[in-house]
């Protein structure tokens, strides 16, 4: 059956793969199914058409038959659950590695995206400076959890799963702030993400969209 996601017809990352179509490809790499992307401009994304498979206007979406499917963390989670690759067998392990899809969408991206957005939308404002040192020691606590965590240890718990990539993806928004570098295990763990073959794979995908 082909599985169809919608991505940025231009992204404003300039290829960098910070958009979130970027864990779905990279989770369709890791299991191995292929797949085809529609490319949605900013207009189309607010249409009905487009609003039919995403009703908040954004990207990504995922059509697979009759399923039809948003939000990056649940459309994972359907790719790991139903392919094998993403999640261990054993059910503690499983339900181990679920949980750290969520702790990467619910604990560690908040304090991540908010400080990226405040740099957007806030960045002029004269108390941006103030406000950004509060975020930066909000992310900076996470992350101080997290490779508290991690130790020397390759991935989150045991193998490679969803966890990872969801969790790597999330940390990715750090690159260019010196908050990532400053736990050098972390950062050597998203390395580790980024080098997977799958994960080089989605990032050249998507970039070729940019690109072309
Ligand atoms: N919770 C949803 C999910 O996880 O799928 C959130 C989806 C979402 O935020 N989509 C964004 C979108 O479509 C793109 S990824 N925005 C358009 C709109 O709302 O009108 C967020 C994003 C955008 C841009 C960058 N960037 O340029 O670096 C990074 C991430």
């Amino acid at each position: 059956m082909t599985i169809t996601i919608t991505a940025f017809e231009r992204s404003p990352d300039g290829g960098r793969g910070l958009a979130r179509d970027m864990p779905v490809r990279w989770a369709l790499e890791e299991v191995g199914l292929p797949y085809e992307v529609r490319l949605v401009s900013f207009t189309a994304l607010k249409e009905p058409a487009h609003r039919a498979l995403q009703p908040f206007g954004q990207i990504p979406s995922y059509e697979e038959g009759d399923l039809v499917l948003f939000e990056s963390g649940a459309i994972v989670l359907h790719i790991a659950q139903n392919n094998a690759g993403l999640l261990p067998a054993d059910v503690v392990a499983r339900a181990r590695a679920i949980t750290w899809v969520f702790a990467a969408l619910n604990t560690l991206e908040p304090p991540i995206f908010e400080r990226s957005l405040a740099k957007v939308l806030e960045g002029g404002e004269p108390w941006y400076e103030q406000r950004q040192r509060i975020l930066d020691e909000r992310t900076r606590k996470r992350l101080g959890e997290l490779s508290s965590w991690l130790g020397d240890d390759e991935w989150l718990d045991g193998a490679f799963s969803a966890g990872d990539l969801m969790m790597v993806s999330v940390l990715r928004r750090l690159h260019g702030s010196d908050l990532l570098e400053a736990f050098s295990n972390v950062a050597a763990y998203v390395a580790r993400g980024e080098a997977r073959p799958a994960f080089q794979r989605a990032f050249e995908a998507q970039r070729a969209v940019f690109a072309g």
